[in-house]
C-alpha cells in the first residue's frame, strides 16, 4: 500500500498526474492554416487525450532557437509533454570535457513552463552522439574504467542536477541492446570501458541527482519478438539489483509494413508485469519502402526514385492506409492506458521528420499527424476518433 502511494505520488510529480487522475485542461480550438480554404477547427491533441496519457512531441533544435515559429505554435497548442530532439544529448550539452552548455535545453524548459507542459530529458548514456572525449585516456590510450565510470557519473549528475525538479522524466540509457542474434547487449564505448555495469551505475547516478525524476530505459524495436526477450532480461536484472528505474520507453519508429500489433501489445502487457510504465517515446509511421526496420541511425541507403515514390503528394489510399494503422495503435494504448504513462510524436509535422533523411537522405515521407503546412491529416483523425471512441 505505502509503495502504490509513493508510486502514484511520483507519478503526480513528473507530471503523470493530471493525465493519469483525468485532471481538467481548457478545450481551445486553433485556426491550422491562414489560408481561406481551410477554416476548420480541430480540438488539440492533448485535449482529446485527457485523462488518458500525456501527448507529446519532439522539439527540434531549430525551434528552441526561434527559427520556426509555426511548429512552435503547433507544440504548445497539441501538446503537454517535450523532448528535446538533440539539444540535451551528449554532444550539445557537454561538448568538450567540463564545458556543459544548457541554452536550448532552458529554453525547451522555459517553453514547457509557460505551457504547463511535462519534460522530458533525451538522453543521458548513448552510443551516438557522444563526443570521443568521453573514451579517450591521457596520452591517447583507451580510457580506463574508472575513468569513464567518473565521467559518466559526472555527466549525468551535472545535467540531471541542473534540470532538477524541471525535467521530470529522463531517458537515462538510450539504445543499449544489440539488434544481433545470439548477442546481448550492443557494443558500445560505454560497454566496452565499463562493463555491463555502465547501465545501472547510469540509473543510480541520475536517481542520486534527481529522486523526483521518472527514469527510462528507451529504446528500438524491443516490443518486436527478437529484442522482447533481450528487453526483458536487462529489466529484470535492474530491478532484481534495486536499479531506480520506472519505466521503459518503446521508440514506436514503425512503417505501414512490418509493424505486428498482437505482438505490440503483448509486449506492452509483459513490459508493464514487471512493475513498469510505458512510454512511448518517439512515435512516427514511415510510409515509405525501406529494407531496413530499425532506428539505428547508421543504416543508410542510397536514393533511387522507386523508394521515394511520394514527392509529389501522398496518395489518398495511402493516407487512409496510414491513419488505419495510427487507430490501430491508438487503440492498443488505449486498452492500456493504465500502464502508459505517455506517447509522444518523434516531431511535429512530417516536414520537419528526420524520416525525411533516413535511411536514405532526401526523401519526402509522411509519418505524422500533420502535413508540411501543419494541417491535420487523417492519422491525426485517426487518433481523435480513437480517444473519443475510448473515453
Ligand atoms: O531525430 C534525431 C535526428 O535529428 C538526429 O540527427 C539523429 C541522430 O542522432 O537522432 C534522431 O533522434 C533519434 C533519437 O535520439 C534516438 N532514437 C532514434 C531517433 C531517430 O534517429
Amino acid at each position: 500500500m505505502k509503495e502504490k502511494t509513493e508510486s502514484s505520488a511520483k507519478y503526480r510529480a513528473a507530471g503523470l498526474g493530471a493525465a493519469l487522475l483525468g485532471g481538467a485542461v481548457a478545450i481551445s480550438f486553433i485556426q491550422p492554416s491562414a489560408s481561406a480554404k481551410a477554416q476548420r477547427r480541430i480540438p488539440p491533441l492533448k485535449t482529446a487525450f485527457t485523462g488518458k496519457f500525456l501527448i507529446g512531441a519532439a522539439v527540434s533544435r531549430r525551434i528552441l532557437r526561434g527559427e520556426d515559429q509555426a511548429s512552435e505554435a503547433m507544440v504548445r497548442t497539441h501538446f503537454n509533454t517535450f523532448t528535446a530532439e538533440n539539444s540535451m544529448k551528449p554532444s550539445n550539452v557537454q561538448p568538450s570535457e567540463g564545458r556543459f552548455t544548457f541554452d536550448e535545453g532552458d529554453r525547451l524548459v522555459r517553453m514547457a513552463q509557460q505551457s504547463g507542459a511535462v519534460v522530458v530529458g533525451h538522453t543521458l548514456v548513448w552510443h551516438q552522439q557522444t563526443p570521443d572525449w568521453f573514451f579517450q585516456g591521457p596520452n591517447g590510450q583507451p580510457v580506463s574504467r574508472e575513468l569513464a565510470l567518473a565521467r559518466l557519473r559526472k555527466h549525468i549528475s551535472t545535467v540531471v542536477g541542473h534540470y532538477r525538479g524541471r525535467v521530470k522524466q529522463w531517458d537515462v540509457v538510450n539504445e543499449a541492446i544489440a539488434d544481433e542474434q545470439g548477442q546481448y547487449l550492443r557494443q558500445t564505448p560505454w560497454l566496452k570501458a565499463i562493463g555491463e555495469e555502465y547501465i545501472a551505475e547510469a540509473f543510480r547516478a541520475a536517481h542520486k541527482a534527481d529522486p523526483g525524476a521518472i527514469l527510462i530505459y528507451n529504446d528500438y524495436n524491443i516490443e518486436r519478438a527478437y529484442k522482447r526477450p533481450k528487453t526483458l532480461r536487462l529489466l529484470k536484472s535492474l530491478l532484481a539489483q534495486k536499479v531506480p528505474i520506472h519505466a521503459v520507453g518503446i521508440q514506436g519508429h514503425w512503417r505501414l509494413d512490418g509493424l505486428n500489433p498482437a505482438e505490440l501489445e503483448d509486449s506492452i502487457r509483459q513490459f508493464a508485469a514487471l512493475g513498469l510504465k510505458v512510454m512511448i517515446t518517439e512515435l512516427d509511421i514511415g510510409v515509405l519502402p525501406t529494407r531496413y526496420q530499425g532506428a539505428d541511425i547508421s543504416a543508410r541507403e542510397a536514393l533511387t526514385p522507386e523508394i521515394n515514390p511520394y514527392t509529389a503528394g501522398l496518395p489518398e489510399a495511402v493516407a487512409r492506409q496510414h491513419a488505419e494503422r495510427y487507430r490501430e495503435v491508438f487503440e492498443i494504448f488505449l486498452r492500456h492506458r493504465q500502464h502508459i504513462g505517455r506517447v509522444t510524436f518523434w516531431g511535429v509535422h512530417d516536414g520537419g521528420s528526420w524520416l525525411n533523411n533516413f535511411p536514405v537522405r532526401g526523401r519526402t515521407d509522411y509519418p505524422l499527424l500533420f502535413d508540411r503546412q501543419g494541417q491535420p491529416k487523417p492519422a491525426y483523425f485517426a487518433a481523435l476518433k480513437a480517444a473519443r471512441d475510448n473515453r
